[in-house]
């Protein structure tokens, strides 16, 4: 048994864990990355697209804003289309006077890998069997295996950043965790296809189900269509994709929609899922390890940032200050901004997905919703606002 000491121990190499993991490096505190894959498995996962300015501006102000910013694309917004009414426009720019930005999740993971080698990080990859041992004591602990080694880290505090299936929130005793959770009768089937995309991010309403427009970079295009929960991957064949998605589209986008191959063909169920407190003695969740959104409202991704912010933050306040304020605040800080994304993204699911048990008045409903969107500044302005998400509180 290989017998490790540090300050924080971080499960999950995904983005939420390696964000982490360098924002405490470079301040100086000591900590290791445990990650169940490989670090190519890492990197092969396809998922989020877009980022909140505040996300964007977060990693500029860790160092890894540069690629990002030369290959991402400024977005003034998202674009809604929606079967026989005038489009509608998110326009984040006009209201809140920020951008989005459109840098894939891929890319972001590489960039971390990328300058979590250059300094000499200690990440543990393929890190098997990883368990959590006394978080609510002073000497709390993980052990793992790694090939035929056997290791045991012993640290201050364990940062559970290992998504929505990993040990950490379950770590929490049931009888201190509190989920909510809303699941929902569809998932999104995601392809990606070397094309160029449409300009705009675009979500389409339409009466037999959602579909959407993203895009990776100008030769590379992401679309997704709404299926039902009883489908899997082997029912869509690329061409049953493309015509599904065509139809779902008005004419006059859907003639622009270069189609081709897939490269990557993938359906993700979709839920609304928090579990609180995102914190236990000297355990705290971050990112999907304590909830998940649906990817209508592109914040899963942007609230792993969020919460990498108060950790760390919390943490730097600790180690250099001596102050455990942020840390003893940090689940009721971090779950504002979750609550209000969950709001957002659950809010915009009901209003662009068809519901197989929906009723007329459900549909009228939907209707005045996204009518209001048309006419009403109030209206544009606040979902403007939610768009972007809350901003980091002091
Ligand atoms: P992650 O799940 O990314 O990372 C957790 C890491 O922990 C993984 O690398 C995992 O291997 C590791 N791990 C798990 N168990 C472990 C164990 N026992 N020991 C060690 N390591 C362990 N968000 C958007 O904003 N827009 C989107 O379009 C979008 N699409 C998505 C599509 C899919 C299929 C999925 C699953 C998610 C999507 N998301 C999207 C959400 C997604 O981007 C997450 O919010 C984001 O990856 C969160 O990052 P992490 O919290 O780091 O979790
Ligand atoms: C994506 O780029 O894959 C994407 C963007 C916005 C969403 C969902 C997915 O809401």
């Amino acid at each position: 048994m290989h017998n490790i000491k540090t300050q924080v121990t971080i499960i999950g190499g995904g983005p939420a864990g390696l964000t982490l993991s360098h924002i405490l490096d470079h301040a100086g505190i000591e900590n290791i990355v445990l990650e169940r894959q490989s670090k190519e498995h890492v990197l092969s996962r396809i998922r989020a697209g877009v980022l909140e300015p505040a996300a964007a501006q977060l990693l500029r102000d860790i160092g890894l804003g540069e690629r990002m910013d030369a290959n991402g694309k400024s977005k003034d917004g998202t674009k809604i289309v929606w079967q026989d009414r005038p489009d509608f426009f998110i326009d984040t720019k006009k209201w809140t006077g920020q951008p989005m930005m459109a840098y894939g999740q891929t890319n972001i993971t590489e960039d971390l890998y990328e300058a979590r080698e250059r300094d000499g990080a200690q990440i543990y990859t393929e890190a098997k069997g990883v368990q959590i041992h006394d978080i609510d004591t002073s000497d709390p602990s993980v052990t793992f295996t790694q090939g035929t080694e056997q290791y045991k880290i012993s640290s201050d505090y364990i940062a559970g950043c290992d998504g929505f299936h990993g040990p950490s929130r379950q770590a929490i005793p049931t009888s201190v965790r509190k989920e909510y959770e809303r699941v929902y009768p569809f998932g999104w089937l995601g392809i990606m296809v070397e094309k160029p995309p449409l300009e705009d991010f675009i979500y389409a309403y339409h009466k037999d189900g959602m579909a959407m427009a993203a895009q990776r970079n100008p030769m590379l295009s992401r679309y997704y269509v709404q299926v039902p929960t009883s489908d899997s991957i082997d029912d869509w064949s690329d061409q049953r994709f493309w015509d599904t998605l065509l139809h779902r589209f008005p004419e006059e986008l859907s003639s622009k929609i270069q189609t081709g191959p897939s490269i990557e063909k993938s359906i993700a169920p979709l839920r609304s899922f928090v579990s609180e407190p995102m914190s236990f003695g000297t355990l705290f969740l971050a990112g999907d390890a304590a909830h998940i959104v649906p990817p209508t409202g592109a914040k899963g991704l942007n609230l792993a940032f969020s919460d990498v912010y108060y950790l760390s933050r919390a943490l730097q306040h600790h180690y250099s200050e001596g102050s455990d304020h942020y840390l003893e605040k940090y689940s009721e800080m971090a779950l504002r901004r979750v609550w209000a994304a969950e709001n957002t993204s659950w809010w915009l699911t009901k209003l662009l997905h068809y519901f197989p048990d929906e009723d007329k008045f459900d549909q009228k409903i939907r209707e005045n919703d996204y009518d209001l969107l048309l006419t009403s500044e109030d209206h544009q302005r606040a979902l403007a606002y939610e768009y972007i998400g809350l901003p980091f509180e002091d």
